[in-house]
């Protein structure tokens, strides 16, 4: 069957009426696939859908991701009816997906919006950071036993640092000697690395409900206002630190470039951008949060970015099994942008835990 006979009975099997007619490939996101989807309505118009089919290497559960989804839409909703939000259609037994072969579908309402890879608008960064502090504070009462915890351990930095020794000592593609650079600087700056991990342990920073994947393009906004409009792609959210949210929306929207930017002395930590997420974030969290986890808000930007470049550079000698990449040393060039942000942002520690402080006190 080709991409259009496929797509053309998801959109039956999800019992949308009329007919398919086309599809384009939506170019975000590393790891699932997403299609805008085109549909002739029984009353003559033409209607949008996004169809997704689910990486199911990454997410070995995926009738459990949905299941999460489920539930936390639902909590939000009933807090916000009348926002704009992320529905799935169900298929005509009451599932959120479809499963066929090794296919595993999901489809949803399609919400016109502009989203962004590189932020320069003060503004639009202000309120991607609220939009995510406010999806966790939206969260603050859901009960965490009822999640899956879709993919475990995603965020333990010092699990991920294991994996990518175990990855090193085997060397399934003989490519370890090529990244030896690489190698060095992550296990030089591993114990900073792994502190939250060791804080989490420690039972020092609480475990909230949190998103796990902040990157600004998983926010919807309004075109023409720049106001969020929706906080999309659910697929890990799980128990969390509020610093894995925090610290991975200032690696990607913070950076200077993209974060697969070959141009490494382009790469850099927008400390502008780092105040403008922070403010709007602590705006909507910093009554909540603890003092301890405000003073290691600084700490997660480094420990998210180094974590991204211990998993690039994990997947890179693995020969590339887990992240889309476009070209064969896509995952090297990424691991390389992140360790380039995480230098930068060692210089930058004491600013930034400045802007967090002054911040987290003009808010509260
Ligand atoms: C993946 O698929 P996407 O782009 O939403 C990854 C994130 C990484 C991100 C890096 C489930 O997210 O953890 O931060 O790529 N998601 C998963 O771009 O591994
Ligand atoms: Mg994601």
């Amino acid at each position: 069957m080709n991409i259009d006979e496929k797509l053309a009975k998801v959109c039956k099997g999800f019992c949308i009426p009329g007919t398919y007619i086309s599809y384009e490939l939506i170019q975000v996101g590393n790891v699932n696939k997403t299609y805008r989807v085109k549909v002739l309505l029984p009353e003559g118009r033409e209607k949008s859908f996004l169809v997704q089919n689910l990486n199911t290497y990454v997410f070995k559960h995926p009738v459990q991701v949905m299941d999460n989804i489920d539930k936390v839409t639902e909590h939000i909703r009933a807090k916000h009816p009348n926002d704009i939000a992320i529905h799935f259609h169900h298929t005509a037994d009451r599932k959120t997906y479809i499963e066929d072969g090794d296919d595993f579908w999901r489809m949803c309402n399609f919400i016109p919006s502009t989203t962004f890879n590189v932020v320069n608008d003060l503004n639009v960064v202000r309120n991607a950071g609220r939009a995510f502090g406010a999806f966790q504070m939206d969260l603050s009462d859901f009960d965490s036993k009822l999640l899956f915890e879709t993919i475990p351990n995603f965020h333990n930095t010092a699990k991920r640092f294991d994996a990518l020794e175990q990855t090193v000592n085997a060397d399934p593609m003989k490519m370890v000697s090529s990244v030896q650079e690489e190698l060095q600087y992550l296990f030089s700056v591993r114990e900073m690395a792994c502190r939250l991990t060791k804080l989490q342990e420690e039972g020092k920073l609480p475990l909230r409900v949190t998103h796990n994947d902040t990157k600004i393009n998983n926010v919807l906004f309004n075109t023409d206002t720049g106001d969020a409009i929706a906080v999309i792609d659910l697929d890990t959210v799980m128990p969390g630190l509020v610093g894995h949210d925090f610290g991975d929306a200032i690696r990607f929207a913070a950076n200077y470039t993209e974060e697969d930017c070959p141009e490494i002395q382009k790469v850099g930590v927008n400390m502008d951008v780092f105040q403008a997420f922070t403010e709007g974030f602590l705006e909507k969290t910093a009554k909540t949060l603890t003092p301890m986890e405000i003073d290691t808000l600084a700490l997660s930007a480094f420990v998210l970015t180094v974590e991204l470049a211990v998993r690039f550079l994990d997947d890179y000698i693995q020969g590339s099994p887990y992240f889309k990449t476009n070209y064969p040393e896509h995952n090297l060039v990424r691991t390389r942008c992140q360790i380039a942000l995480a230098k930068d942002m060692e210089k930058n520690m004491e600013k930034m835990e400045q802007i967090v402080k002054n911040c987290a006190s003009a808010m509260k």
